[in-house]
């Protein structure tokens, strides 16, 4: 971790070095500043360079150090201090990617130049900040209120040709960077972007505020770059990073960025499995996918947009024509969406074969079996492709419930069986829950979680149990929802106040959306292998009409265009009866009884999987409800959720609510009552 100074042509070049992301950690300022002052008053350097080392110019703050008594963002503004009281032309050379401070930093030079193909983002909105650094003054003044909005709000990146285009950097490197760099710095004068002015937009303000509005527990954040946006076009410049220091220092505080905060690590962390081999998959060429249903094209899309080639097996010639033709379909539509370009769809259809028999296994580095949900089949399937497979091909099912040691028993050589469960649909969707059976070996799960990361997923390690981590949870949390149905509220008063919560989707919209009829077949074998755990049968009851959701225009909901939930009064009449055959005198129901009951609910059984050793680390559980199950970012997952709350307030709850009506579902669960005994929380257990 340095700062080295090289002289070219009279020109300095000050160069930082904080692998691997070249992050604004705590020292950096200040060695720039010492740096930039010794530039200065040496008559025989005409011009200054900052760029970084490695592969990037900067990542931006280091986020690790937000939660330090010292922040670091004091020193980074000294620094823009000091770089607006440059005498010297000072020109940014940027590499790689200029994020968050980083890009301030070079907002605060004078010039920017960079090397083709360079990322330029502001991306604080994804941590619940707003850029802290000078940010909101300085971008609107290079490239206007309404990119600089766009920026800030989408906090998505662009490219060195968008930046050049938005006036954000003066020169795309045609050669090398810095020798580039030297060049422009030798013809640069003295410039200040604070002293450009950024001309009013009330029509980009305004549809920023709108936007802003739907996004529930984001708004703070987003109400605040709009603000610091328009105070760019009607204040002095200090006064306006006055302000920005302020709103700063209360996102910095909230509850928002802690989750979000939480939420980068642990995205970062949980591909860090404690005792597994170091293993890559980029040797993972061929791939067969047996099973030409929903789940199979959908991975076999994913498989595609890596780069590895996919023969799609299914023993139906209609099916495997339907299923090749979704995938075929997707990758075009990409095309002329301009998504990727036609060539890049052309050689991703090109690397796609089809077959109806499972012969064609014998050839591939790894087989993902999504065939029907029912163990049998499963295992015929299974058996058959451990006798047709290379002996080192991976066997893997994308089984969603059912027990993979079961599914393994079939095959010789259970040790290369492992689940992938994906989520629907299976190319959109982040999370992959790989699923770790009790013969599986250790280089088979490393190699499955290396091929979660290679096809862009957050893969989370899962012992065997009934639902794996997320539809285990998934089940204690639609409990509540039921039994607050058959207690007094309706179905979209349920929906709304999850959402309103922050929820991308309530649970009976989830349920009407992935289809009741596999909740239906799910609780009938729950009903045999559970007895005793008896469930609602309300939406048995809506099932036996034949309404599974989307898929059939009707479920909890109506679905006249196909996809917007409507609410039925038949359903509402429907839940208000079903309440009177069970004797119960419905009652008011606030949102907050059904949001508290819901969360706890999912907490509860979160920490139940941590107790039986089926999810690792809270951090494991938090990812899969992050990337899985539309659980809001900005309260961390529902185990760090928990935290925020507080464990012993967790505890009293469900002590409270397991008096109440099947209160047997709220029985705390013992690592929660020995966590508050140990005065711990669920952080202590995620290092
Ligand atoms: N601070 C601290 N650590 C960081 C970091 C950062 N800004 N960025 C990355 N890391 C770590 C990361 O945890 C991982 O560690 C390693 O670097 C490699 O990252 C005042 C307030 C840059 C696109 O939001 O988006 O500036 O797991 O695995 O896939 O206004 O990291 O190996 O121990 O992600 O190649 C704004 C966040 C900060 C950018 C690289 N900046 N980083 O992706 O590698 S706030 C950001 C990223 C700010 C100012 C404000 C990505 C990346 P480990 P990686 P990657």
């Amino acid at each position: 971790m340095a700062i080295t100074t090289s002289v070219r042509d009279g020109v300095a070049l000050l160069k930082w070095d904080n692998p691997p992301v070249n992050a604004i950690a705590s020292w950096l300022p200040g060695g720039l500043m010492q740096a930039l002052a010794a530039q200065m008053n040496d008559p025989t350097i005409s011009a200054i360079i900052l760029h970084g080392a490695g592969r990037c110019f900067s990542a931006g703050a280091d986020i690790a150090g937000f939660d330090s008594p010292d922040t670091g963002e004091a020193g980074i503004r000294a620094l823009m201090q000091a770089l607006d009281s440059a005498t010297k032309p000072v020109v940014a050379a940027l590499h790689g990617y200029a994020f968050g401070g980083g890009l301030e930093i070079a907002l605060a030079a004078q010039w920017r130049v960079a090397a083709p193909g360079t990322r330029l983002g502001l991306p604080e909105i994804n941590l619940g900040l707003l850029p802290g650094a000078g940010g909101t003054q300085r971008l609107p003044r290079l490239v206007g209120v309404a990119k600089a909005l766009d920026m800030m709000t989408s906090g998505k990146p662009i490219d060195a040709a968008a930046a050049l285009a938005a006036g954000l950097v003066e020169c795309v490197a045609a050669g090398d960077l810095l020798d580039d760099a030297v060049a422009f710095a030798r013809s640069a004068h003295v410039r200040r972007v604070r002293d450009l002015t950024a001309a009013p937009d009330p029509a980009a303000l305004q549809q920023a505020r709108t936007a802003a509005s739907d996004r529930k527990l984001r708004a703070p954040a987003l109400n605040a770059i709009i603000d610091c946006v328009e105070d760019a076009t009607s204040l002095p410049f200090d006064e306006g990073i006055g302000r920005e220091a302020t709103r700063f220092a209360a996102l910095l505080a909230s509850d928002a960025s802690h989750g979000l905060r939480h939420a980068f690590f642990a995205e970062r962390a949980v591909a860090r499995v404690p005792g597994l081999p170091a293993a890559d998959a980029t040797d993972i060429a061929r791939a067969a996918v047996i099973g030409a249903g929903t789940m199979g094209s959908g991975i076999t899309i994913a498989l595609l947009e890596a780069g590895i080639a996919v023969t799609l097996i299914e023993q139906r010639p209609e099916a495997l024509a339907a299923g090749a033709g979704r995938v075929r379909d997707t990758i075009q539509s990409l095309a002329k969406r301009r998504r990727i370009s036609q060539p890049v769809a052309d050689a991703r259809i090109a690397a796609l074969g089809v077959s109806t028999s499972l012969d064609d296994v014998a050839t591939v580095d790894i087989v993902i079996e999504a065939v029907f949900e029912d163990l049998e089949i499963k295992r015929a399937v299974f058996a058959e492709l451990a006798a047709k497979a290379r002996p080192d091909a991976i066997l893997a099912s994308n089984t969603s419930t059912l027990d993979v040691d079961r599914i393994a028993d079939a095959a010789a050589g259970p040790e290369r069986v492992v689940g992938l469960h994906f989520f629907s649909p299976a190319n959109i969707m982040r999370l992959l829950e790989v699923v770790r059976g009790a013969r599986t070996s250790p280089l088979v799960l490393a190699r499955a979680m290396a091929l979660a990361r290679r096809i862009g997923k957050v893969g989370v390690v899962a012992g065997v149990c009934d639902g794996f981590i997320g539809n285990r949870m998934f089940e204690e949390y639609l409990r509540q929802a039921y039994l607050l149905l058959e207690e007094g509220a309706l179905p979209a008063q349920v929906d709304d106040a999850m959402q309103a919560w922050g929820f991308a989707l309530g649970p009976l919209r989830v349920m009407d959306l992935a289809g009741q009829d596999i909740g239906w077949s799910i609780r009938k074998r729950r009903a045999i292998e559970q007895p005793e755990r008896p469930y609602s049968r309300l939406p048995d009851q809506i099932c036996e009409q034949g309404r599974f959701g989307q898929k059939t225009g009707a479920g909890f909901y109506l679905y006249p265009d196909g996809r917007k939930p409507l609410a039925d009064p038949e359903i509402d009449a429907l839940v208000m009866e079903y309440s009177a055959t069970l004797g119960l005198v419905r009652r008011a129901i606030s949102d907050d009884e059904i949001t508290e009951r819901c969360a706890l609910a999912l907490i509860n059984e979160g920490a139940k999987l941590l107790g039986d050793g089926i999810a690792a680390r809270p951090l494991d559980i938090d990812q899969v409800w992050l990337h899985g199950y539309g659980f809001p970012a900005e309260r961390g997952g529902p185990m760090f959720y928990a935290d925020q709350i507080g464990l012993p307030q967790v505890l009293a709850r469900l002590q409270a609510l397991s008096g109440g009506r099947e209160g047997w579902a709220f029985q705390p669960a013992p690592l929660i009552e020995t966590l508050v005994a140990e005065g711990r929380n669920f952080g202590s257990l995620n290092s």
